[in-house]
Parts: structure tokens; C-alpha cells; sequence
């Protein structure tokens, strides 16, 4: 699976992130195959962060990713590329995420961690689907 859902999540866009934290992944050799601003549902919301639905935060995570546009697109590179997207964004809360990560270098709050990235090539083929229906993953 060489390619991976990556969300600008609404707070990287409100802080005009986005040119700063594609070029990092386009100068990692990544390239964007689409993408699109979307305030994304909570239809879409909901069924994408469906494993955290019994979460004590899930509420506050819908109403946090549906209030403003996201930056969603599906980056392509070479085999495992979900997972090279991982370790450049840093840990789940930004505070444990090393300088020279996304998260790390942008973020202070777990709630508020500025970008998303599929966890597996699972993930990677689920979310795309939810994002992107007519994408084709060959
Ligand atoms: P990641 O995005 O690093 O894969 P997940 O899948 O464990 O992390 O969590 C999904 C999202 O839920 C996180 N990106 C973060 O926005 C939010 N989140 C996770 N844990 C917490 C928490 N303890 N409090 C508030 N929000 C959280």
C-alpha cells in the first residue's frame, strides 16, 4: 500500500499551515494524488473516528474537526508510506512529540494536534474510501 488519507485537521488550516506542512511531504518525495478543503460532516466525522465513538473526548473531537475547513488528500510515495507519515507527525499529544515533527513543531494540545494520518494500510484503504469514493486504489 503506498498511499494514505492525510487530514489538515481545522486548526492547521485556521493557521494557514497548510503550504508549510505539504511541503514538507512533497520534500520528503510524496506527492498529493487529490485532495480538497472540506468542512467535513458529522455524518463523515462520525464514521470516520467511529473506533473512538465510547471515548470520554469523542464529542469534543466532532465538534473540533467539523468547525471549519480541513485540507483532506490522499499522498502517495513508495510501499508503507502510512507509516512514514506517522513518524513525521509526531506522537498522539504534541508535548511528546519530538521538534522536527509536524506535531511537534506546531501543535500544544492533544486536542488540537493539527494534522491526521492513517495507522495502517487498512486504515489507509478504509479512510480513503470515506474521503475519496471514487479514488481508485489499484
Ligand atoms: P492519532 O491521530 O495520533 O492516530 P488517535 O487515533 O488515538 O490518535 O486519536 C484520534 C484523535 O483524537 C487525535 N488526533 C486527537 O485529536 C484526539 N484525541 C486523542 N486522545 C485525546 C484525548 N485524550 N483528549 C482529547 N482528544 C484526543
Amino acid at each position: 500500500m503506498n498511499k494514505t488519507l492525510v487530514i489538515i485537521k481545522p486548526d492547521g488550516v485556521e493557521r494557514s499551515l497548510v503550504g508549510r506542512i505539504v511541503s514538507r511531504f512533497e520534500d520528503r518525495g510524496f506527492k498529493i494524488a487529490t485532495g480538497r478543503f472540506e468542512t467535513i460532516s458529522n455524518e463523515l466525522a462520525q464514521k470516520h473516528y467511529g473506533e473512538h465513538a465510547d471515548k470520554p473526548f469523542f464529542g469534543e473531537l466532532v465538534t473540533f474537526i467539523t468547525r471549519s475547513p480541513s485540507f483532506v488528500f490522499v499522498l502517495e510515495g513508495p510501499e508503507d508510506t502510512w507509516s512514514i507519515v506517522r513518524s513525521m507527525m509526531g506522537k498522539t499529544n504534541p508535548l511528546d512529540s519530538p521538534c522536527g515533527t509536524i506535531r511537534g513543531d506546531f501543535a500544544t494540545e492533544i486536542a488540537e494536534n493539527i494534522v491526521h494520518g492513517s495507522d495502517s494500510a487498512e486504515s489507509a484503504r478504509r479512510e480513503i474510501g470515506i474521503f475519496f469514493p471514487d479514488f481508485k486504489l489499484d
